[in-house]
């Protein structure tokens, strides 16, 4: 497949290929209002991976039933998107953020070779109405382009920027659109608008992943995104020059649709409640809008949507996490992993190798004083599964204090759409450390069932009927043993040396350790060996550190 070009339809038969029951036709009748999206939350809340939902037959709002099927559930797996871009489960925001820095120059095509162009409607023949727009959250005013690149271009340097943002579609001409106050594309609106002019703008929706996800960074300004794209994809993505807005505003060539249109200077118009990515409607705004000049689509095209605030979202969370594992990388080197759960948008989720008692502090201030909408973090050792909400849980609450291991820090920069901020784009950050000490500390020994064993036993060899589940995602493996515990010089002086103290059975050489407070006073008090079951004094084992 080295010189095919990428899209969302070369995608699809890969993946279905690789991944059968992970593409799922609904060919039974859904209503554009709302039904779309409950069926995809629920996909999302029952099954252990929710497949790509493909809408055969939509009621559009118009009562009419669209012809373009309709896409939902593309990014709600981090198995798929790590597909689509090549990685794993567990380095795909890493592998993304460092293939987003391999850019790759765009290529022009003509109009004739565009697929985009198979079909055009302009001037008096747009009507967004035909289009199989959703409405998703209850109290959305209609239906709104929620996986929709805003494309601007900065006018002075000619550089291209995208950005998912939401668009009202009005009615027939009209889309009203929110490019948020701190957004590239807001600057060069404004840019423009301040020479005078209108801005010339573009949404682009639909394309094979990998270009999504890879438009969809916090880049310098202005930084093209279209290269960006072409790092993910691995190919240059092709552009073609707009029907409508000269042929200097290149829109992408293999986009399912493109909306183009003009936002005239200074004016602004209600726009909202939308139910957006921290899961709440937000106010309603007075936003610029687009006078739509034309739609372009594929023959074959594909209307992709996001139910914004749930699975459908997780593209937002691979962007933060490649940018904040690069920032983390380059001040605490021993960060392994990171990852901004589904759970809650605003929270962030940190693995360290720690090595020194102040790296869990300084990740947490280095993530404080970033952008990307990150409000609380939680910092974990290496053994726990930060993709594992239980396990995440139970470090939470084994592995902090908060009198000590909890910082709070009051008007920082936090997104404008949290609910917590009562002043525009302030509020309150916050992290906690959830580890162990570093070494020598001395810690609890997490409980855990021989390594050997649980590779061995197989669930399905004794039950044999259950399901086995989908082979999209990973199998989240069985905990290997813990790392064997180190006797390390100076443990007397740290964290924890208070509580255990660790002995070495004089007949196994088993380790294990004995509360500190029973034995302090009884140096000669019996132990009695788990491994072998020999029993010896507590000071015949050395205890460690000493009592
Ligand atoms: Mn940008």
């Amino acid at each position: 497949m080295g010189h095919q070009v990428k899209d969302l339809h070369t995608f699809l038969d890969e993946y279905a290929t690789a991944y059968p029951d992970q593409v799922a036709h609904i060919t039974k009748e859904v209503d554009a209002r709302w039904e779309a999206a409950a069926i995809a939350i629920q996909s999302q809340k029952q099954l252990p991976e929710p497949p790509i939902l493909i809408f055969d037959k939509l009621r559009r709002l118009d009562g009419q039933l669209s012809e373009q099927p309709v896409i939902l559930n593309l990014f709600a797996s981090r198995s798929r998107s790590a597909f689509a871009v090549g990685s794993t489960f567990e380095s795909v925001a890493r592998d993304t953020y460092a293939r987003r820095n391999d850019r790759v120059k765009p290529v022009v095509i003509d109009r004739a070779a565009a697929p985009v162009k198979q079909v055009i409607q302009r001037g008096d023949a747009v009507d967004l109405r035909q289009l199989p727009g959703l409405v998703h959250a209850g109290w959305d005013p209609g239906p709104y382009v929620s996986a929709g690149y805003l494309t601007t271009y900065e006018p002075d340097s000619g550089i291209d920027n995208s950005a998912l943002q939401r668009g009202w579609m009005y009615n027939e001409r009209e889309l009203r659109v929110f490019p948020s106050n701190a957004s590239h594309n807001a600057w060069n609106i404004k840019k423009i608008e301040e020479r005078g002019g209108d801005a010339r703008v573009a949404y682009w929706i639909g394309h094979h992943p990998a270009a999504c996800i890879g438009s969809e960074g916090k880049l310098g300004y202005p930084e093209s995104h279209w290269a960006a794209a072409g790092g993910l994809l691995g190919q240059p993505l092709r552009l073609v020059p707009s029907e409508t807005l000269g042929d200097d505003f290149l829109i992408p060539a293999d986009a399912e649709y493109v909306i183009e249109g003009i936002v005239p200077r200074g004016k602004l118009k209600p726009e909202g409640p939308f139910g957006e990515f921290p899961r709440y409607f937000g106010g309603q705004r007075l936003n610029p809008y687009m006078e739509v000049t034309c739609v372009s689509r594929r023959e074959n095209a594909y209307w992709l949507s996001i139910v914004t605030g749930y699975a459908d979202d997780g593209i937002g969370a691979l962007r933060r996490e490649g940018f904040l594992f690069d920032l983390l990388s380059r001040t605490v080197p021993q960060v392994t992993n990171i990852y901004r759960p589904t759970s809650c948008p605003f929270y962030m989720y940190v693995q360290l190798h720690k090595t020194q008692e102040w790296q869990p502090r300084a990740i947490i201030t280095t993530v404080l004083s970033a952008p990307e909408a990150i409000k609380y973090v939680f910092v974990f050792d290496d053994d726990i599964d930060i993709f594992d909400e239980q396990e995440v849980h139970w470090a939470v609450g084994t592995r902090s204090d908060w009198m000590k291991d909890l910082i709070v820090l009051p008007d920082l920069q936090v997104s404008n759409l949290d609910p917590t901020s009562v002043r525009a784009g302030m509020g309150t950050r916050g992290g906690i450390d959830c580890t162990k000490p570093a070494p020598p500390g001395v810690y609890e020994q997490r409980s855990f069932v021989p390594e050997e064993v649980m590779n061995r036993i197989r669930l399905s060899d004794y039950l044999p009927s259950l399901p086995a589940g989908s082979a999209a995602a990973p199998v989240r493996g069985a905990r290997a043993d813990p790392a064997p515990i180190e006797r390390r010089a100076g443990a007397r002086h740290v964290e924890g040396a208070h509580k255990v103290a660790f002995v070495l059975c004089p007949e196994c050489r088993g380790e294990y350790y004995v509360e500190r407070s029973e034995y302090a006073s009884h140096p000669d008090a019996e132990c009695h060996c788990p491994f072998c079951g020999h029993e010896f004094p507590v000071s015949a084992g050395q205890p460690y550190p000493p009592l």
